[in-house]
């Protein structure tokens, strides 16, 4: 495919992030240090985030480009975790086409309706995906104004050779943001069903009772959510995670089948972009794609077709110990993960012998993204993962 190139204002083409710790990481190489980030970073474990949010619903806060910008600052100064994500959710491509959807605190996304058969499929499927690219402007300037925080002192120069130990991390480059996109089995889980569930068992049904009507919520929802995709990449964003949280729910039949050509789908609008740095000379160098990671919850038994889909690094959950992981997406797959997030509330010897452990067990891969494996709960005391985010970068130095 030939690629289209990212502007040379992007932090990866003007060489802000292409050399920093996580994007090195997700193209295999290994850094002066592993780089670090968690899932769910931004968000209720903050007081400074409760404290924004009062009054303000969740998928209002997403769509205000100066507190979802400033949400997704807060954890990266406070930890120094080596990369922001973007705070927004999987469903705001929904609500930003028309969908009837709120997040109901303590619950999660709640649909008007569920569409959980031919006709409700038949009227969701209605609304043109392309929709999107005109909605998208609070996207896009929530990224922009994310990047250029990022870019200036604020958050990245505060990085100077008194982090780590006086360890220099100078290498490190700016902090790259993250764009994320929900899979579309996953958001078919919430559509299906109208709101979360335990077993998934409304599109696990929709598959088998009427796989027409199956196929075409997984393509719309394939274009919906890939175009949410490429907008936080254009708009910024130096890497593209996709959330398919609940596919452990599949069987890897069901998921080969019925799930792994939509999550394709999506991720083809990312796959053409590229970026191309200059060296010293000015000279432009051979052009890259924008990493993509591929996360699941209990899909133990999917990663190898998860990495199949096509993407750059998968992300594991706390089931799988890195090193079997890597027999199952290869050897030469960067991964990233995997700490329990319920060692946080451990006492710290037992989480650092835990943290120890999951960089041990990272050895196997050529490249390691510590992260939990899955989000961090949200009664977690933040001054914990700071702690883990200062003992990741000392353990993991080369
Ligand atoms: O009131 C609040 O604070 C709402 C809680 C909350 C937050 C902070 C929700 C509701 N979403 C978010 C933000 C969010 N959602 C991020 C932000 C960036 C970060 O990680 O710091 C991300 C990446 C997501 C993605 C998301 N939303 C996923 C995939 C990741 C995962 O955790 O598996 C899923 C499954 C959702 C749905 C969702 N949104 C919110 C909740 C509580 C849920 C899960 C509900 C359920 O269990 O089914």
């Amino acid at each position: 495919m030939s690629g289209v190139i990212l502007s040379p204002q992007h932090p990866l083409s003007a060489g802000l992030t292409s050399d920093s710790r996580l994007v090195r990481a997700y193209r295999g190489e290994r850094a002066d240090t592993t780089p670090v980030w968690f899932m769910r970073q931004a968000g209720r474990s903050l007081p400074e985030y409760r404290d924004l949010r009062v009054g303000t619903r969740m998928l209002d806060a997403c769509l205000d480009p100066a507190m979802a910008s400033e949400i997704t600052l807060q954890p990266v100064r406070r930890h120094r975790v080596d990369a922001g994500i973007f705070f927004s959710d999987i469903v705001v491509p929904l609500k930003l086409v028309g969908v009837d959807v709120e997040i109901q605190p303590g619950r999660g996304p709640v649909f008007g309706k569920g569409y959980g058969d031919a006709s409700a499929v038949a009227e969701l499927t209605a609304i043109d995906p392309a929709r999107l690219d005109e909605a998208s402007g609070p996207i896009t300037e929530a990224v922009q104004r994310t990047i250029a925080e990022l870019n200036t002192t604020a958050v990245a120069g505060s990085r100077d050779a008194s982090d780590f130990g006086g360890r220099s991390s100078t290498s490190s480059g700016t902090t790259p943001l993250i764009g994320f996109a929900g899979a579309p089995f996953t958001l078919a889980a919430y559509l299906t069903e109208g709101g979360p569930s335990k077993d998934h068992l409304a599109a696990r049904t929709l598959m088998h009772a009427d796989p027409g009507a199956w196929r075409a919520l997984m393509e719309w929802t394939a274009e919906l959510t890939g175009r949410f995709l490429r907008t936080q990449v254009l708009a910024g964003a130096s890497a593209a995670q996709l959330f398919d949280s609940w596919a452990g729910a599949l069987s890897l039949a069901d998921y080969e089948t019925h799930v792994a050509p939509a999550s394709a789908k999506a991720l083809s609008h990312v796959h053409d972009l590229e970026y191309r740095t200059t060296d010293a000379a000015g000279q432009a160098q051979a052009a890259r794609p924008v990493p993509v990671v591929h996360f699941g919850v209990g899909t133990g038994e999917l990663l190898g077709a998860m990495k199949e889909v096509g993407v750059d690094v998968v992300g594991v959950d706390y089931r799988v110990p890195l090193s079997i992981a890597a027999e199952r997406v290869g050897a030469d797959v960067p991964l990233q993960g995997n700490l329990d997030p319920a060692l946080l509330a451990a006492p710290w010897p037992v989480l650092e012998a835990a943290v120890r452990e999951v960089l041990r067990q990272a050895e196997a891969a050529p490249a390691h993204v510590f992260n939990l494996g899955h989000g961090v709960p949200p009664d977690t005391d933040p001054t914990v993962l700071t702690r883990v985010v200062e003992l990741v970068h000392e353990a993991g130095a080369a």
